[in-house]
């Protein structure tokens, strides 16, 4: 039991900074997937957030289709000459890369990228990706398994070797709006009778399809992102399948179905990933899909920062509601410590506080290094005011809330 502040704080920061995380969202493969597994120095500079960047300040000259003929080297060329030489690299994604070099002992501060590609070309995949999840001290991070596209499933069937910190999550975001007809061609291909519109015996093979694909690949949870004009209970083919498809099997699976809301695909398509935005949900949608569907479990992140409160509060209503990660555009410093001081205050230790989304693997170091930096401070702030108040919370306390916040409470309500 700390009686004295200080030593507090020094407990609550090194809890941080030595819990092994869950990091339940990313976009990682085995190594016995190929090339699908992205890592290393011209990877983690053409990540699209960055691509985004270079876009905002590239000479009008190189259009989008300029770049994407481009090899992967000259891009990222490109990124580096205009994110890390011409101007300061003082975004989150920028910094990230800098960091991530900067921890794997390379000389980042002497701008050597040449040095940098050769190191990373002595590495070995099947050696270099436990040490990364080392580095990061990840027990386990799940990837984001599209069941609707050709060349991953061939990969599944072939049944290659997983390691044991990869877990899979059954990807499903062709199933709605524009997707539909390509998801439906999968599965007539795949032999299941499934018509051009969702009716009910379409949504009885799409159900089949989802569980059988569940059966084969074993996944945490199931997932998509949906976009901000998502309606729910209404008569239209997303809530039919949500309601006959997706959830039933989600529930013979025995899992949750995470929802990843607020995305607005194609809002410039010339940039491709990079080129999309975020818009305002409506949460009363959500509430209605929860109110509806009791015995569910629903993980859910919300990209919009005016929408976090709302979720936050809609959780509190709700314990078949787990909310998770500050994603992609809330995933800035300032966004993640308000967002991470919220969900304290209104729900304790009862939420994922991060989740990383690496497209590449390196990024693991820098997301997972940056976000536990960040969330030591507000752990702090929130610990001391509970000393101000008379609690003296002891380590094994302490230890175990850290925990719960980076993957216990994920934990939990999966086996809840
Ligand atoms: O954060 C990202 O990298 C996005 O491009 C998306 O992958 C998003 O996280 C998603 O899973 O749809
Ligand atoms: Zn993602």
């Amino acid at each position: 039991m700390y009686k004295d502040a200080n030593e507090l704080v020094a407990a609550v920061r090194k809890a941080v900074e030595t819990t092994v995380v869950t990091d339940v969202h990313t976009h990682l493969f085995p190594p016995s997937h190929g090339d699908m597994l992205l890592w290393g120095a011209d990877e983690i500079l053409t990540y699209h957030y960055l691509v985004a960047e270079l876009f905002t300040v590239a000479p009008r000259d190189l259009t989008y289709e300029k770049f994407w003929a481009m090899p992967k080297s000259a891009q990222a060329d490109l990124v580096w000459e205009h994110l890390f030489l011409n101007r300061g690299a003082l975004s989150e994604a920028a910094r990230g890369a800098i960091t991530t070099f900067n921890r794997l002992g390379l000389d980042v501060a002497g701008r050597d990228l040449t040095g940098i590609r050769k190191w990373f070309a002595e590495q070995n995949i099947e050696e270099y990706l436990p040490k990364v999840f080392t580095m990061a001290n990840i027990d386990y991070a799940v990837m984001t398994n599209d069941v609707f596209s050709a060349a991953q499933t061939e990969l599944w069937r072939q049944g290659l070797a997983v390691p044991e910190c990869l877990k899979t999550a059954l990807r499903i975001d062709p199933l709605f709006a524009d997707g539909w007809e390509k998801a439906a061609g999968v599965m007539v291909e795949a032999g299941y009778a499934v018509k051009a519109e969702p009716d009910e015996k379409t949504c009885d093979e799409v159900r089949r399809y989802l569980l059988d694909w569940s059966a084969r690949i074993k996944p945490v949870y199931f997932a998509a992102s949906i976009g901000p004009e998502f309606a729910y209970g209404d008569d239209s083919a997303f809530t039919r399948l949500i309601d006959r498809a997706v959830m039933p099997a989600a529930a013979e699976a025995g899992v949750p179905l995470a929802l990843m809301i607020g995305v607005r695909r194609d809002v410039n398509p010339g940039l491709r990933d990079a080129g999309v935005g975020v818009g305002v949900s409506d949460v009363m949608a959500l509430a209605r899909m929860l109110q509806k569907h009791t015995d569910a479990k629903l993980l859910v992140t919300m990209l919009s920062r005016v929408n976090q409160h709302e979720l936050t509060v809609l959780a509190r209503n709700f314990g078949n509601l787990h909310i998770f990660g500050c994603w992609w555009y809330c995933n800035n410093p300032s966004i993640i410590s308000e967002m991470t001081r919220q969900r304290l205050e209104m729900l304790g230790t009862a939420f994922t506080c991060q989740h990383s989304d690496a497209r590449v693997l390196d990024q693991l170091i820098y997301k997972w290094n940056h976000a536990r930096k960040l969330v030591a401070d507000v752990l702090v702030d929130k610990y001391g005011d509970l000393f101000e108040a008379g609690w003296r919370p002891t380590e094994e306390e302490i230890n175990r809330d850290v925990r719960a916040i980076f993957g216990g409470s994920f934990e939990e309500f999966l086996n809840r």
